[in-house]
Order: structure tokens, then sequence, then C-alpha cells
């Protein structure tokens, strides 16, 4: 398969690369892609140096797979590109999440309704992934009423150079380059992406509106305060849920230890909690501090936590492309052949993608 990263060399970009080859994932070709200021530079993929191409330069090559982390509004320009070109797009942006042409996929809660006509597919944000991981299975259980989330974000969640701000200052240099207004080290930040009109920030509202459409309900009720906070490793959540009916809080705890990606660390009595310092690096959602909240019926306090940079953002994304492979959704790239079937190998294996036509057989 013929995958290419649309922003490689930042630092979702380079994790997709990282999660691709521990996943092996199967890549025949990779084409690393980034803006024009880093055309040229090298990435490494399986110890093997590949040249960063332009945008312009991939899309020539018609890949099958365009994992895209590059900024909303470069998606916006970009990806119906090579979408056209035949290739799919998983996007890490913004810009495709409330589409409603567009699906937002969490494979462990909705990768059940794609099919191969979702050419752009979009990965959610980071908060609101790790936090459907878990409130999924339980949903389908007790039915959620409502949601009262309050997030202790990772500066990686920013980028680059909110880490090296982070660094620098706890190092003492204030007037490194600054990616928040304000001192971020021995520091809590109420605010994360821009405020909108009614006073929320939009990370708020994108863990409002992302969680009600992947769940597929709308009657769910949220309400969010996001925090940055100077952490590394991953994102926390504070999570209170209301369900609609009363609950058995052993059986709550079963239902996560069972729920697909979701690991329970919640032993009080031993110190153990979830916490970034321990999801760092780890593709599970860490789910902890699981107790009733006694202030009202029906409602339950937890403590949710994964690396953002994996599960909230590459791991997810090369999740759904594994999906899509196994259900040969995708791997047809503008070949322009007629009847084309294909056979996909189980994963681990060596991969063949055969690609058939009436009159031919191609190997991708
Ligand atoms: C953040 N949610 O942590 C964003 C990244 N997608 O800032």
């Amino acid at each position: 398969m013929k995958v290419a990263v649309v922003g490689a060399t930042g630092l979702v970009g380079t994790k997709m690369l990282q999660v691709l080859a521990e996943r092996n994932f199967p890549v025949t070709e990779l084409i690393p892609v980034a803006s024009e200021k880093s055309v040229g530079k090298e990435v490494t993929f399986k110890g093997k140096q590949y040249k960063v191409v332009s945008v312009t330069d991939a899309i020539k090559q018609k890949p099958d797979l365009a994992l895209f982390s590059a900024g909303g509004s470069t998606s916006l320009a970009q990806a119906p590109l090579f979408a056209e070109a035949g290739t799919t797009v998983v996007d890490n942006s913004s810009a495709w999440r409330m589409d409603p042409t567009k699906k937002l996929i969490v494979p462990e809660v909705n990768a059940d309704v794609l099919t191969a006509d979702d050419k752009i597919i979009a990965n959610p944000n980071c908060s609101t992934i790790q936090m459907v991981v878990a409130l999924k299975p339980l949903h389908d259980r007790y039915k959620i009423k409502r949601v009262v989330v309050s997030t202790y974000q990772s500066v990686t969640g920013t980028g680059v150079k909110a880490v090296e701000q982070l660094f620098n200052e706890r190092k003492g240099i204030m007037d490194g380059p600054r990616a928040y207004t304000y001192p971020i080290d021995m520091n809590a930040i109420p605010h994360i992406d821009v405020f909108t009109d009614n006073g929320y920030t939009k990370e708020e509202m994108k863990m409002i509106k992302e969680t009600q459409k992947i769940m597929g309900d709308d009657s769910i009720k949220i309400t969010a305060t996001t925090v940055r906070i100077p952490v590394i490793g991953g994102h926390s959540e504070s999570v209170n849920i209301e369900f609609a009916e009363d609950f058995d809080l052993a059986e709550v705890r079963a239902i996560l230890e069972k729920a697909p990606s979701v690991l329970v660390v919640d032993d009080v009595a031993n110190l153990k909690y979830p916490m970034p310092l321990d999801a760092h690096e780890k593709d599970e959602v860490f789910v902890g501090r699981i107790r009733r909240d006694e202030s009202q019926p029906n409602t339950l306090n937890c403590w949710i936590v994964s690396d953002n940079l994996r599960k909230g953002a590459a791991t997810n994304a090369v999740q759904i492309a594994e999906y899509l492979v196994a259900k040969h959704l995708i791997g047809q790239a503008g070949r322009g052949i007629a009847n084309v079937y294909l056979i996909v190998k189980p994963h681990n294996e060596n991969y063949g993608v055969f690609c058939y036509s009436k009159m031919s057989k191609f190997e991708l």
C-alpha cells in the first residue's frame, strides 16, 4: 500500500510514522509530505531515510492512503485533491469533523459506519477520543444522560513549540519561542484553542459536539472545561457521568475491563490510578478512580488518561486505516481498473495486495 503522511515532520506526523512501523502496517511505499520549507528534509521509517516531498508531488504518485496531520486550512485545501486522485484520507485536523458528509471515527466505537465511498475520514480531537472509548460501553449498558468533564492536557497537544516553551521555562529561559501567552511551567491555563461566542473554548465545544457525533446520540448532554498543564505524557480527564438508570459499581468495572482498548487501573489501597507518566507511549485508554458520585443518583466519577499523540491522534488514525484494509475498503487509488478485487492477507503476514481487472492482474 502506497502511504502518504502529510505533515510528516510535525509531532503527530512523526508519531504516525512510528505507529505505522510498530504496527507493521502494509506500507510498500512511503511518501512523507510537508510544507515547502521542509521539502527535501529526511525522515526515518523502519530504519530507512525518506526525502520529504511537496503535496503536488505526492498527489501525482496517487497514494492509496494519506494520513493528514497538517492543520485545518491545509487539510481543507489539500485533502480533496488527494480524494479526487482516488486516495483515502484520514485527517487529524478539525477541518472535516463536523461536516455532515464526513464520518468521524473512533474504531472501538463506530468504525462499522465506514464504506469504500468515504474518501475523507475525520480523526477526532484527542481529548474526545479517550473519553468516548470509555463512555461507549457504559452508554450501551446504562444510557448516558449527561457528562461533566474537566481536562488536564499535555503540552504535546499544542505542538513542538509548546514542548520547547515548557523545557525552556524549566531551565529558566523565559524569552524563548512561546506557544502560550502565559508561562506554562508551574501553571495551569484554562484556555485551549480559541474562545467562542458562548464563552467556551473551541476545544470544549469539540468535546461536546464530537462526542455526540461519534456516539450517534445528540441527546447526551455534555459540558466541558479544558485546561493545559505542564505535562508531557498524555491528557487526563475528570469525568462525571449521569446515567438514565442506576448502575452496579462492580458491573461498571467489569464492563470497562472488557471494553476494547480500555485498561482499568483502579486500586487505591495500593495507590494505583492512571497517570500520564504511565500512559506515555502506550495505546490504551487508562481508567481509574471509579466511584459513585454520592451527591446525586445514577452518577459515576472516573479519571481517564491516555497518550494524546498515540490513541488521541496517530494510533487512532492508523487503526482507522487498518480497519479499511481489513474490510477491503481501500487500495484502489486512481488505478483506473474496472472490477477491482483486493486480497489482503491477515495482519502480520506477508501483505500481498493484488488487484485484478477483467484482463490482467497487477501487484500494487
Ligand atoms: C490539544 N486537542 O491538546 C488538542 C490537540 N488536538 O491542544
